[in-house]
Parts: C-alpha cells; structure tokens; sequence
C-alpha cells in the first residue's frame, strides 16, 4: 500500500487528490487532499469514485474494429494504427485535406499534451477542420469577444470583487468556473468567504439553485430572457448616469446607440417580461452600481438558451458600461508559472470578427454544424473524423441527424476509455491510459485566467495499467499515424523526433520549456504549489490600444429581433433547461455501481404544482415532446424549480434501441436547423418549448 498525491482531471475543478494503491499500483481509494494550496481537501463524489472509472469491467483495454455486420472485434495497436493510416491517406488524397477532422471533447481537454498535438496533427495534416465542445457549450462567449471586443487584463478577480451576478450558471455543482468569473477551487468555500468579506452575490437562475441559495438575491426568471434582463440593467445604468462614463470614453464606441436601444427596457417592461419581481429587479440593479468591483457573468443557462449571442454580449456590455475590469496599477493575481510572463495592460481588444474570414472562432470550426459538414455539398465536406475523448451522439443537437451523418463517413476513430454511442459508431475504437496512469500537468496556455494565484502542479503517472491491457497515450495516436503518413509531427513550434515516440513527459517539458520557476522544482513537489513567481501590476493602456464595440450593426439586429419577442406557442407551454447531475461528467460516469446505486437514469423534473396540474405522479412514466421529438422520461418534483420549467439531464442513453441504454437522450428532442445561432450554430439546448404527454396506461 502506498498514498500518492494528484489532481482530479474530469472537470476543471482540479482538486488536489491523495491516491490510494495497492502494491500492485492498482487505484484502491481517493479522497481530497487536505494539504491542497487551492482546495484544501474538497473533491467531488466523481473524483472519489475515479477510482472505479479505472478498475471498472466496463473500461475499454483493447483496441476493437468495426466489423462488416456492426460488431466489434480486438485487434492490436499497431495493425490498427496500420490500418487507420491507410485509409486516412486515401480518403485525405481523394477528398483534400479539408476534409480530415478532428473533435476534442471533454475527456481530451483535461491533458496537458493533448491540444498541443491535436493542432500540430492538424497542421502537419494541412487541414483547419478542429472541432470541440467548446462551440456547443458556451462559444457566446467567443462570439461576444469577436463582436464586442475583451479586456486585456481579463476580469476582475472574485477573491477581490465585492459584487458577483451570475447568470445560469450552478458552480456549486460544476465547480466550472474560470470562464464565468467564479473561483471555483473548493467553491462552497470560495463563496461563503466572499460573503463573509461582505461581497454580494446575485444569481439569475430559473431554478432555485444551491447557489442561488446561498445568494444575497435571487431572480427566478422565465428562461430564455436574459437579453431582456440584462439590457433592463443597461438601461438603468445609462439613464440614471450610473455607467462609468470615463471608462466608456477612453474604451469603448457606440453608448449612445446603446443607450438609444435599451431604453424601452424599463423596470416595469422587464419584471413583466421575464417574470420578475420589479422591487427585487431594482434592488438586485441598486447593488450592482453601488458596487466597485466585480461583474455580471454568465453559464450554459444563458450560452445555450434562446438568443445566446445576444444575451452574452449585453450581459459583458454591463460590465463594460459600468467598467468592471482590473485598471492599471492592480495586482495580477497570476502571473503565469509553467508559461511564460507577459505583460497586461489596462486596454481593450478591438473585436476582430474573425468569423466573417473565415467562419471560425479562436481558430475552431462549429460543432453545432458539423453533421451538416459531413453530409452536406462543399468543397470542405468532412469524410474522416478522429474524435478524442468525445461523445458526438450524445452531445450533438438532433440525435438522428448525428448518428446519419457519422454514420456515413469513410473513417471514424474514438479514443475512449467506454464504448460509448460513439464509439460504436466507429470503425476503431482504441483505449486511452487515465488520469492516474500518465504524466500531466495543469494547463499552460490558459493558466492565468484559470488559476486564481500562481498555482502549477504536476501529477506523475502512478497507477499501471489494468492487467492484459493494450492502451495507448493519445498522444501517441496522432505521433503514431503521422510516423506512418511520413509527415514530422510539430509540438507547440517544436518538430519532434519522428524516430521514438515521446513520452508524455517528453512533451510536458517542452510545454513548460519557459516556465517562470524551474520545472524541475515543479516536477519534484508531488501534490502541487503557489509558487514564488515574482509579482506583477497592470500596466497602463498602450496608445492605439483597442476599443470596444458595444452595438455593432449585426448585434443592433438581433436586439432589434429580442425587443419584438418571440410568440409562445400554446402547444408547448413548458420550457426545458439545462441542468448538471452532480454525480456525473456528460455522459461519463453513469455506468459505474457507486453512481447506479444513486442516480440509476436522468429523470425528468418538474415542481409539484405542475405534477399536480397534470395529474401526474412521481414516478409515472411520460412522453417529452418538442416541435422536433418525443422521448419517453420517468417524472420526479422539484420545488426549486420556477413553475413551467423542466429539466432532465443530457448525457444519457445510447444509441436508439440499444437495450444496454440507461436513461434518455435528451438530444432526441433538439434540432440544429432554423433554431441555431447564426455564427456560431450553438443549438438551443435550453429555454427549449417542450409539452409533457401521459402515456395510455
Ligand atoms: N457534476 C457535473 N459537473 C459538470 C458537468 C457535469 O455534467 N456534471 N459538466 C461540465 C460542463 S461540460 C460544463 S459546460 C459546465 C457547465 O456549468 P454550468 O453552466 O454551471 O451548468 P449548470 O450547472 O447546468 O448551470 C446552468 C444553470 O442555468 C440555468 N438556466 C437554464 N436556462 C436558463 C436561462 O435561459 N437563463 C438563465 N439565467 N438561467 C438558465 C439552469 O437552471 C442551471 O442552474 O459544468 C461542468 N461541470
Ligand atoms: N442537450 C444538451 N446537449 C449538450 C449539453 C447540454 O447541456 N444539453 N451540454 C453540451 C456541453 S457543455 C458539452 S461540453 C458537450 C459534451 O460533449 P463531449 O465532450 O463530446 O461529451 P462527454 O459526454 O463529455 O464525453 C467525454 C468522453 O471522454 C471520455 N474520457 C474520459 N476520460 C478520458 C481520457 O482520459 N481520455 C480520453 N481519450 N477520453 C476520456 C469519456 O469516456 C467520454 O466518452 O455536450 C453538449 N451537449
Ligand atoms: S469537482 Fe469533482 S470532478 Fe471536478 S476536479 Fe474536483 S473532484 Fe474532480
Ligand atoms: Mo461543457
């Protein structure tokens, strides 16, 4: 037996871990790790149980090919890789390099090496087709950046801030918060220290949340109404002079059409609207101004409702117009450690409005259209698609229409550890080593943003393999099909030996090649640090420094389309939003015991007045239907849910008639047609209109 210190990598929590092994190096137990600099011994029920991802008889240890009649059979790792070359390179020199695409969802963004390789595969292939869960999760939020512009400083620390409004978004459950202003390291802490500081916090939610609970205000809105709320906010900023009207001069361009725009959102206009109280909307306004520091953010709620481009740019044009940033002469509370230092100024960034070039955003195409890229006419029609930790089926908009299109492509390649609906989908399956099985890092390129102090921990690899395994890093799939294609596989600018396959460690060193402490010491401290990198300020604006855009003629538009409201349709009065299962990741998880014992299927959830209206009980069996489809769902209440509003979590169920199915898929009801948004094609997942059915006994 002996204990090892990691960090847990299944959501972006990064809870220091003390791991438990057996004298075979076989995960025993885990628990938090009390002596964490940023978590102080809080992991979730998914880290605790990661043990059981790694030893579960459900995990993947061998490599599999799909057969002529659909099954799946073993084959070795280096005939698959063989044979995956082969057929890369004759669908690549028939189709253009194009039309080669790889998706990276959530299982591959917590390992340090990977998005590094991915874009060197990617360049070394000649394509641009990189496809993530980014672009169906919270890409309003790159939208926003492209058409209102950012800060270059980034956002005003939440350790420091003494108001946080957050629109749908849960952290006390998704503990996901770096991109929503949030510390979530150890985040019931987090919060309940920045209450005791006296900071206020304000959440904007449908649903009574477990952070909502704990907030200084609640409003418990209509879904789909964000945009509305938030230019009731501007608008009473900008007409009772509350906006920071020197941060707007030196900043930023278009307040007075702004002004102009949002002025008919009144108190009154905006509680009827979204079903708010008008007292609680103008206290909620009244703290906000009256605060110094600290910003509106927002989650998936509104990034996945109705008009989700929309509501995020308004929703950072308040913090814009009430000028939320870190000034010049502010502490940087993380300057970098395994990156290198850069300066921060005290600037915008013009919007760049890439999209408009190329169609892409922070160089990613949209995955919201990527079936239609499959099956669709057009030079860049994708016919081979690697998919690295990712579940296309279930995550995509429109189940039907994903699995057609997957389907029919000439190669389709998963690495993951289950045979997800995905995976049986493709013509080669192959099994990844896990978390405790390689050598990480805590991310480089977005540390700074992500970590709320120079924080940098590396996790060795310190569990083996299960017995009679056959695993491969993923890594080393893309190093081991370039080998094969003849092409030199470049990491982060540098070319790797195409002679020997790196090693995981190899590639960490590279990325940390100009880390601000030795990366030695930061290898040697098993269980990670707050390291003495050297302090940093923020530096004044530069001239010629960027500004924002706050309602760019395209925005104007869509403003001008939320302003007239859209008709309810009486056929489906209950809106369905989005909501995380505390017990697991997506779809990743269900299937382990601990999890089946609590949680045995997603069901659907609705408040007892609801039930009661309809005559439903708990436990009953129901059909949930949307304009697009019908799924069947047991019922369950919930009192902290806003009546006229369900959720049921995504994730869940298979392939259509799989028997082995837990749960619904909750992707059988959304579409990816007019619905979509318009640059980035981000389906609605939430606010979705949706009508309950008893089933005929
Ligand atoms: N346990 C667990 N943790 C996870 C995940 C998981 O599956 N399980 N998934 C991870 C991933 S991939 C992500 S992207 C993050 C997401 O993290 P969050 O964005 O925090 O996701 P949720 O917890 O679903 O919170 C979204 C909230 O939005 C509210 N909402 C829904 N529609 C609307 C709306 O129209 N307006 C407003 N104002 N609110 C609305 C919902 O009621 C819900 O409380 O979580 C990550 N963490
Ligand atoms: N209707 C609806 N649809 C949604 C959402 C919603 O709220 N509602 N949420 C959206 C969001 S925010 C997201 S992020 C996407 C999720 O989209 P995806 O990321 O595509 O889906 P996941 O279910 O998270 O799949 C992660 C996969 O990674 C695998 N995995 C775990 N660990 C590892 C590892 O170490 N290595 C490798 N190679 N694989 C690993 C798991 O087995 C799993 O199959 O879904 C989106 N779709
Ligand atoms: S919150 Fe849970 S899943 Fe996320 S990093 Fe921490 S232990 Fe892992
Ligand atoms: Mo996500």
């Amino acid at each position: 037996m002996t204990e090892r210190k990691s960090f847990c990598r299944i959501c972006f929590g990064t809870c220091g871990l003390i791991v438990k092994l057996d004298d075979n190096a076989r995960v025993t137990s885990v628990r938090g790790d009390p002596d964490h600099p940023l978590t102080s011994g809080f992991a979730c029920s998914k880290g605790v149980t990661s043990g059981e991802l790694h030893n579960s008889d459900r995990r993947l240890l061998r490599p599999l090919k799909r057969m002529p009649d659909g099954s799946h059979a073993e084959i070795g790792i280096e005939q698959a890789l063989d044979e995956i070359a082969e057929r890369l390179k004759a669908s690549v020199a028939a189709h253009g390099s194009n039309s080669h695409a790889i998706y990276q969802g959530m299982g591959g963004s917590l390992n340090a090496a990977v998005r590094v390789v991915l874009r060197g595969w990617l360049n070394a292939m000649g394509s641009t087709s990189y496809y993530s869960s980014m672009t169906i999760d919270q890409s309003a939020k790159w939208v926003s950046f492209e058409r209102l512009g950012m800060w270059a400083a980034g956002n005003t620390p939440f350790d420091t801030a003494d108001v946080w409004m957050g629109f749908g978004f849960n952290p006390l459950v998704s503990v996901s918060g770096a991109l929503s202003g949030f510390n979530n390291y150890n985040p019931v802490a987090r919060l309940k220290a920045a209450k005791a500081r006296g900071a206020k916090i304000i959440v904007i939610d449908p649903r009574r949340t477990e952070t909502a609970r704990l907030a200084d205000i609640h409003l418990q809105p209509i879904p789909g109404e964000d945009s509305a709320i938030a230019a009731g906010f501007l608008n009473l900023a900008l007409s009772e002079g509350r906006e920071d009207s020197e941060f707007c001069a030196a900043h930023a361009e278009g307040l007075d059409d702004l002004r102009a725009a949002v002025a008919p959102f009144t108190p009154a206009h905006v509680a009827a609207r979204a079903g708010i109280d008008e007292a609680l909307f103008r206290e909620a306004a009244d703290i906000f101004f009256a605060a110094k520091r600290g910003g509106a953010f927002t989650g998936t709620g509104p990034n996945m409702a109705t008009g989700s481009n929309l509501s995020q740019h308004l929703i950072d044009a308040l913090n814009v117009v009430c000028g939320r940033y870190p000034r010049a002469g502010d502490a940087v509370p993380n300057p970098g450690v395994l990156g290198p230092r850069k300066p921060v100024h005290a600037e915008a960034i013009s919007p760049g409005r890439s999209f408009e070039r190329n169609g892409m955003l922070f160089g990613q195409k949209m995955t919201g259209a990527l079936a239609s890229a499959i099956t669709g006419p057009g030079p860049d029609r994708i016919r081979s698609l690697i998919v690295v930790g990712g579940n296309l089926v279930s995550a995509m908009p429109d189940q039907a229409r994903s699995i057609a299109a997957l389907s029919g492509l000439d190669l389709l390649v998963t690495i993951d550890p289950q045979m997800n609906a995905t995976a049986r989908l493709a013509d080669y399956v192959l099994p990844p080593r896990l978390m405790f099985e390689r050598d990480d890092m805590t991310m480089v390129h977005n540390e700074r943003n992500y970590f709320p102090a120079p924080f940098a921990q590396y996790a060795p690899a310190i569990a083996a393999e299960p017995e009679g395994a056959e695993l491969i890093d993923d890594h080393a799939l893309f190093w081991g099909l370039a080998k094969r294609l003849g092409l030199t596989l470049d990491y982060g600018g540098q070319a790797l030996d195409m002679g020997a396959c790196p090693s995981g460690a190899d590639l960490l060193a590279i990325t940390a090649a100009h880390s601000q402490i030795p990366f030695a010491e930061i290898k040697a401290r098993e269980g990670g640090a707050i390291w003495p990198v050297q302090p940093q300020i923020v530096e004044p604006a530069r001239p010629g420094a960027g500004r924002f855009q706050l309602l760019p003629p395209d925005v104007a538009e869509e403003f001008a389309e939320m302003a007239r409201g859209e008709p309810v349709d009486p056929a489906y009065p209950f809106r369905l939003v989005v909501r995380r299962m505390r017990e697991v990741m997506n779809s990743f998880g269900r299937h382990i015991p601990s999890v089946q014992r609590r949680k045995p299927e997603n069901r659907l959830q609705l408040h007892p007045d609801d039930l009661a209206a309809l005559g439903i009980e708990t436990g009953e069996q129901v059909m949930l239907r949307s304009a697009h489809g019908a799924i069947p769902a047991t019922v369950e209440t919930d009192d902290t849910l806003r009546p006229g509003t369900v959720t049921l979590t995504h994730g869940w169920g298979e392939l259509p008639g799989d028997r082995d199915a837990i749960g619904v898929a909750i992707n059988r009801l959304t579409d990816a047609g007019d619905t979509v948004e318009r640059i980035n094609a981000m389906p609605r997942f939430s606010a979705l209109p949706v009508r309950i059915e008893r089933c005929a006994a």
